[in-house]
């Protein structure tokens, strides 16, 4: 029986889906639909595991959640540990520090922001919206300085790696649930502006979520479209 992937529409369960096709690994796609009230995964995806949250992949007894669990668990046990860098290699400690730094620093800075929107606290003076929007900034400029014209990817060089896929759901996709525009950083959109480029990223992106027609949010400014269609 081929892997599963259970995937939450315009979630951050579309990295395995291509991750798997980076890779050629066969999986089955088993799709999910946010509550249109809540916009929260369903009770059918949430019965899956403790954890509740997309994604989660089976594979015979395995039932796996957390998404860089399930990338690691994928590349090393069904793609012979590609797209990772083994602690040989001459850009390993930058390869594992920009896997961990996506969903350890970005998705945390991304999250208070969104937490603090869905509050109805905007007011840019209060010190949590300006605490929140300094640590999103500081995050951006970090990324953007390490992808320099000497980095086309984030292990460092021209080595496309697990690190790449797993930063690029919160830049685009995430900025469904948090706008904020990368005008900013012009080697960021550069960075999504190859990512656009792979077939690979393409093919996911429409086998994921083609009755939302989302736009990939490779662009500056985030999507406008209104989340209840989710
Ligand atoms: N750290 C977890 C976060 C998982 C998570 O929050 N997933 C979101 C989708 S991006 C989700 O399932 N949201 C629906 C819900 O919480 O019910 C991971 O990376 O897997």
């Amino acid at each position: 029986m081929p892997l599963t992937i259970h995937h939450l529409g315009a979630s951050t369960s579309e990295r395995l889906l291509w991750l798997c096709e980076e890779l050629c690994i066969p999986y089955t796609l088993i799709p999910h639909r946010r509550s249109s009230r809540t916009l929260l995964a369903p009770r059918e995806l949430r019965s899956l595991h403790p954890q509740g949250t997309a994604p989660v992949i089976q594979d015979g007894d395995v039932v796996l959640a957390e998404t860089a669990a399930c990338v690691e668990y994928i590349a090393q046990k069904h793609g012979g540990g590609r797209l990772f860098l083994s602690p040989s290699h001459a850009r390993y400690a930058d390869f594992v520090y920009w896997f961990h730094w996506a969903n350890g620093t970005l998705m945390p800075n991304i999250s208070r922001v969104m937490v603090l929107q869905m509050a109805g606290i905007r007011d840019a003076k209060h010190p949590m919206v300006k605490f929140a929007q300094d640590r999103l900034d500081k995050s951006l400029k970090a990324l953007d300085d390490r992808l320099t014209a000497g980095n086309t990817w984030l292990a460092g060089g021209e080595e496309f790696t697990a690190a790449d896929v797993m930063m690029v759901f919160p830049l685009t996709t995430g900025r469904y649930f948090t706008p904020f525009s990368l005008a900013k950083y012009p080697n960021i959109l550069a960075y999504l502006k190859r990512v656009g480029e792979r077939e690979a990223y393409r093919r996911a992106m429409s086998k994921g979520d083609p009755g939302l027609e989302l736009e990939l949010a490779l662009g500056a400014e985030p999507p406008k479209r209104d989340l209840s269609k989710l």
